[in-house]
This record gives C-alpha cells, structure tokens and sequence, in this order.
C-alpha cells in the first residue's frame, strides 16, 4: 500500500504541534544530534565553537525547515507516491559541509524523538512510522542528489 491520506494527515498535524513550540523543539533536536554525534557541531557555522546549543532565531529557522520539508515530502508521497527535492543545491549544500551516510540515521533518530516529544498524548507507533516513512524517502532523494 501507498503513503495513505491518514499519514500525511498524522504528519502534517504533528508539525503543527512541532511549530508551536519551534524553539523548545529546534533546540531538543539538535540537543539530541548532538548527544548521538558530537562532531557534527562544527558541520554547523551557526553552532561551530560555541558551548552546547544555543538558541537562536538562525538554529530555530534551520531546524524549521527540516521539519518543513519532511512534511512537504510527505505530501509528496501521497500525491504522487515519489519525492522530488524542490532544491537541487541540497546535494551540493550536504557534500560540501562534510555529511556522510551515518549522519542521516542520526538526523531521523533525533527527529522521530523530537516529533514524540512536540505531539505529547497524541502520539501513536502509526504517527511515527509515518514521518519516519516519508523522511526516508525525502533522504533517500538527498542522497541520490549528493552522489
Ligand atoms: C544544510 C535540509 C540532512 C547537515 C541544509 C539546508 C537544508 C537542509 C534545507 C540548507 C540550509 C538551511 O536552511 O538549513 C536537510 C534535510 C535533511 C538533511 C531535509 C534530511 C532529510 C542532514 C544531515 C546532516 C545535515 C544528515 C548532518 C548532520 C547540514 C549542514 C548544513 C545543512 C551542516 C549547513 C548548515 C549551515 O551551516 O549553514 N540541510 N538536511 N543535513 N545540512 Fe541538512
Ligand atoms: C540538517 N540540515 C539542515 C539543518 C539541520 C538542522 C538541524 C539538524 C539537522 C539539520
């Protein structure tokens, strides 16, 4: 069975609940990316040489739009069962900064965390598998770009 009209619906909810609260859950996130792989700090100029993370309209918009594009991806899947990146720099961007495969597993781990923690008693295995479905696919479309 395809991406079904309840998945993107679960997705597209919880980043509601996710954008509510954009800079306790930006800063969850990357507390969380951080914790799994300490030496992607300096992949970040917004977070390279400062101590721990801290928040910041820039960090807040960077994570927004993670979150942003794995709901977008999700929409995709539904509409057309395939992810095509609206942004063709995102290979580029991510080769360029020194990001490899393991950074990706990461990167979902933390998300799938940070979408449990933003949608509270709302959450459900079927919301999680949702998102983790649709930002496999979307990295899947990222990778393929930065090869
Ligand atoms: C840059 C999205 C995975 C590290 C970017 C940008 C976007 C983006 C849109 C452009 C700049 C921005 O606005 O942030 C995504 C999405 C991912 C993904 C949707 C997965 C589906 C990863 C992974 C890493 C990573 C796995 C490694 C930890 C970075 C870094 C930048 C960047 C270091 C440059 C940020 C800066 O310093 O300006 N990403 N990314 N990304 N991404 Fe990702
Ligand atoms: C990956 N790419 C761009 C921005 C990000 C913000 C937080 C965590 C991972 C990211």
């Amino acid at each position: 069975m395809g991406y079904t009209e309840k998945q993107e619906s679960l997705v597209s909810s919880s980043y509601e609940s996710f954008k509510q609260n954009l800079s306790g859950n930006s800063v969850f996130f990357y507390t969380i990316i951080l914790e799994k792989a300490p030496a992607a700090k300096d992949l970040f100029s917004f977070l390279k040489g400062s101590a721990g993370v801290q928040d910041s309209p820039k960090l807040q918009a960077h994570a927004g739009k993670v979150f942003g594009l794995v709901s977008d991806a999700a929409g995709q899947l539904r509409a057309t069962g395939t992810v095509v990146l609206g942004d063709a720099t995102l290979g580029a961007i991510h080769i360029q900064k020194g990001v490899v495969d393991p950074h990706f597993v990461v990167v979902k781990e933390a998300l799938l965390k940070t979408i449990k923690e933003a949608s509270g008693d709302k959450w459900s295995d079927e919301l999680s598998t949702a998102w983790e479905v649709a930002y496999d696919a979307l990295a899947t479309a990222i990778k393929k770009a930065m090869t």
